[in-house]
């Protein structure tokens, strides 16, 4: 059963830091990312590291390896201790990815399959199945892939094998935890718990699909 993961999508310092020390005893990660970092400033990493949690920044990176790198240094240097990363760029701006976090002792992770509807465009079937190979080919640590289509992520875990899946898409997309929390390692919330009236025993009540 997954680990929990909060997805700090609030747009200021404030309530960032408040949601997330009311959920931070049912927590083992926080996802921060654009809305917030370009609200409050990457610095917010500092005061969220405080928490004792790990943090993931879901920048879904997506550059020449050079740029990647760059970004993802900063990402590191702020405090987190994973990134996300697109994969559609090739395998070597993956590679850039994975060889900053690996530097810092810090993990990778590659969108395969997206969650809403418009990924079925482009990122899905196929494609996200290459995307897979390329994460297991570049040494990511794990894959991004969809609460929203259970069987899509038994189909991604026949290919990356034991690297972890980090899942997004349970709560306000629709995803149900009973049926995707056996089938990965991360599951990744964030309205059902931060826009509850009680963020605290939302994120309990997921909490309870934890390993
Ligand atoms: O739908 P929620 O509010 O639980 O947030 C889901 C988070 O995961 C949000 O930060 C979104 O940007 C991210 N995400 C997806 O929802 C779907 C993906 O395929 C990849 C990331």
């Amino acid at each position: 059963m997954p680990d929990l993961i909060l997805a700090l999508d609030v747009l200021s310092r404030e309530e960032a830091l408040s949601v997330a020390e009311a959920a931070a005893p049912h927590l083992d990660a926080i996802k921060i990312g654009y809305p917030l970092v370009l609200a409050a400033g990457l610095d917010i990493a500092g005061p969220l590291s405080e928490f004792g949690i790990p943090l993931i920044a879901d920048f879904k990176v997506a550059d020449i390896p050079n740029t990647n790198r760059l970004i993802a240094e900063q990402v590191f240097a702020a405090g987190c201790s994973g990134i996300i990363c697109q994969g559609f760029c090739g395998s070597d701006s993956v590679a850039a990815c994975v060889e900053a976090a690996d530097d810092a002792g810090g993990e990778c992770y590659v969108v395969t399959e997206m969650s809403h509807p418009g990924a079925l465009e482009f990122l899905s079937g196929k494609n996200a199945e290459l995307l897979a190979q390329l994460a297991v080919d570049a040494g990511a640590h794990g894959i991004i892939a969809p609460a929203t289509r259970p069987e899509r992520v038994q189909a991604l875990r026949t290919i990356i094998g034991d690297k972890k899946i980090l899942s997004p898409g349970v709560g306000a997309q629709g995803g149900d935890p009973a049926v995707i929390a056996p089938l990965i390692d991360g599951m990744i919330v964030g309205r059902a718990i931060y826009t509850a009236e009680d963020p605290a025993e939302a994120a309990r009540a997921y909490a309870a699909f934890r390993r």
